[in-house]
């Protein structure tokens, strides 16, 4: 891959938005950042009034606001993590394998003014993995102000891929899609209400790595679009439509390359894609003979059936410290009349498609990694895992509410296990995310109309469930069956019981406790 060329086209400033909403035509110019390079990496508040807030790289000779970091697998990161937010935070490498000290879960946050040592290497395959903050209790209203970075991992296999595409340096991007509520042009602060607490707080516009109304340019050809997530609660069924002649009725089709965890063993063509929040799809798109196209997130049933519950717990810790946003004071239910819904269409960003390029891009290769097909030994243990919704504690895993002290249950070191995954009919998606383990998706059974009809892969699973998972959803009424491998890469080398989290990526069920620790022993 032609490394200085994909950041050149990728490194749009993640949160140019922060503390001046405004829409920006261009991501600003390009930094390369790479992992290796980062000295201290500062969470700082930079509007007290609407609390948008940003990451800061500090390389030592220059600063780099909301980077995207970049790593060969393999390379190292050692840098101070700083906390300059008035509130305690901490930074998650989310689908890392880490050890428990340097995961950035919430068991041991940085307070205001503190600052920590973390040092790793990534032992991760290529793909597009995010950083974000994981104090329990804060975390939906830290990631919804802004921070949230990515992080690419590359290798062989990577750069075989875009040799194979001949992509042009500025057709691959790495895009977080978050959805903020925006009002006068202005990005309103983090006020959730009971029912925001319930089902999730969804904005009204997207906020692409930084950017309302974010657009790109490339060139003809393929382009290579790695995809994330960061909404605090929306689920996006992602579709592309070609603006060549006026928007068309159907979305145009596109090939699903990988997901959280690295490429597929082999393409498969969609034409839209469920991604949750937490999850990751890298899909190339054919660009040739178009001359714009916009990603949208397509209608569909949200399948919420949670109406009357009630509030979700709140963490006492909340009642420390004052929230980022100087007016979020609000404690009653702004209106639903002025956002989407979950489910309702959403725009995301566009891409202009400019420049010559050749008449037909290059065929895909039909095998694109090493990745064996998905399988747990006969012998791995079954764990029955449910998540329920219970009228006066909110959404539990297995009718339990978080406590950071307690552990849900303990697994072994290097053993393999089968975890079914049991979702309550009455209940709402939830995407449910692995700490430090990528798992494989077995089998999916009793996934609800709408959704069903693109679980057209063996075992009633999704084409996104083919590849390495860190976080998968699960519908309401739904049973999953995941493989859990608990070996740690060789070069992991860190000794000793672990524990790590598993948890709902719905930010406002997190922090309403929907989550567990799993200690590793
Ligand atoms: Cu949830």
């Amino acid at each position: 891959m032609n490394r200085r060329g994909f950041l050149a086209a990728g490194l749009a400033s993640l949160g140019a938005a922060c503390g001046a909403p405004q829409v920006r035509p261009e991501p600003s110019p390009p930094a390369r950042v790479s992992l290796s390079q980062v000295r201290r990496l500062v969470a700082e508040r930079v509007d007290p009034v609407a609390g948008r807030c940003r990451f800061v790289a500090d390389l030592g000779t220059r600063q780099v606001m909301q980077p995207i970091l970049f790593a060969r697998r393999g390379e190292g990161f050692d840098a101070l993590i700083e906390n300059a937010l008035p509130q305690p935070t901490t930074v998650h490498f989310h689908g890392l394998t880490l050890s428990q000290a340097q995961d950035g879960a919430g068991f041991d946050p940085l307070a205001p003014g503190e600052r920590k040592r973390v040092r790793f290497e990534v032992q991760n395959r290529s793909g597009l993995y995010w950083f974000h903050p994981h104090p329990h209790g804060f975390t939906a209203e830290q990631v919804y102000a802004g921070l949230a970075g990515l992080l690419v991992v590359t290798d062989d296999e990577d750069q075989a891929l875009d040799a194979a595409l001949a992509l042009a340096p500025r057709n691959r991007l790495a895009l977080a899609i978050a959805d903020v509520r925006v009002a006068n042009g202005v990005i309103r602060p983090y006020a959730p209400g009971a029912a925001d607490c319930l089902h999730g707080w969804l904005g009204n516009q997207a906020l692409v790595n930084g950017q309302l109304g974010a657009a790109w340019t490339v060139a003809p050809g393929w382009v290579r679009l790695q995809i994330l997530n960061a909404c605090n609660a929306r689920g996006l069924l992602l579709g592309f439509f070609d603006l060549s002649e006026g928007r068309k009725e159907k979305p145009i089709p596109f090939h699903l390359l990988g997901t959280d965890g690295g490429l597929l063993t082999a393409p498969r063509e969609l034409d839209r894609v469920f991604l949750y929040g937490g999850e990751r799809v890298d899909v190339a798109l054919d660009a040739s003979g178009r001359r714009a196209l916009q990603a949208v997130s397509l209608e569909f049933d949200a399948r919420r059936h949670t109406q009357g519950a009630a509030a979700a717990h709140r963490h006492p810790a909340r009642e420390r410290y004052a929230p980022l946003a100087a007016d979020a004071v609000c404690q009653s239910d702004s209106p639903e009349g002025d956002r989407p819904a979950d489910g309702s269409e959403l725009a995301l960003f566009t891409l202009r498609i400019e420049g010559r390029g050749a008449d037909r891009v290059p065929t895909l290769p039909s095998r694109l990694s090493a990745l064996p097909d998905s399988s747990s030994p006969p012998d791995a243990p079954t764990r029955r895992i449910r998540l329920d919704l219970d009228e006066h504690g909110g959404f539990l895993i297995d009718q339990t509410p978080y406590a950071i002290d307690e552990t849900g249950f303990d697994v072994r070191r290097g053993a393999h296990e089968v975890w079914e995954i049991k979702n309550s009919p009455i209940s709402m998606p939830h995407p449910m995310h692995v700490h430090g383990f990528g798992f494989r998706v077995l089998r999916r059974q009793g996934t609800f109309g709408a959704a069903r009809r693109l679980a057209t892969e063996p075992g009633g699973r999704f084409a996104t469930d083919l590849g390495v998972k860190d976080t998968v959803l699960a519908w309401p009424n739904e049973t999953l069956w995941l493989a859990l491998d608990f070996t740690l890469p060789r070069e992991a080398a860190f000794g000793g019981p672990q524990r790590y989290m598993f948890h709902c990526h719905n930010l406002e069920h997190e922090d309403g406790m929907m989550m567990r620790n799993i200690t590793v022993l």
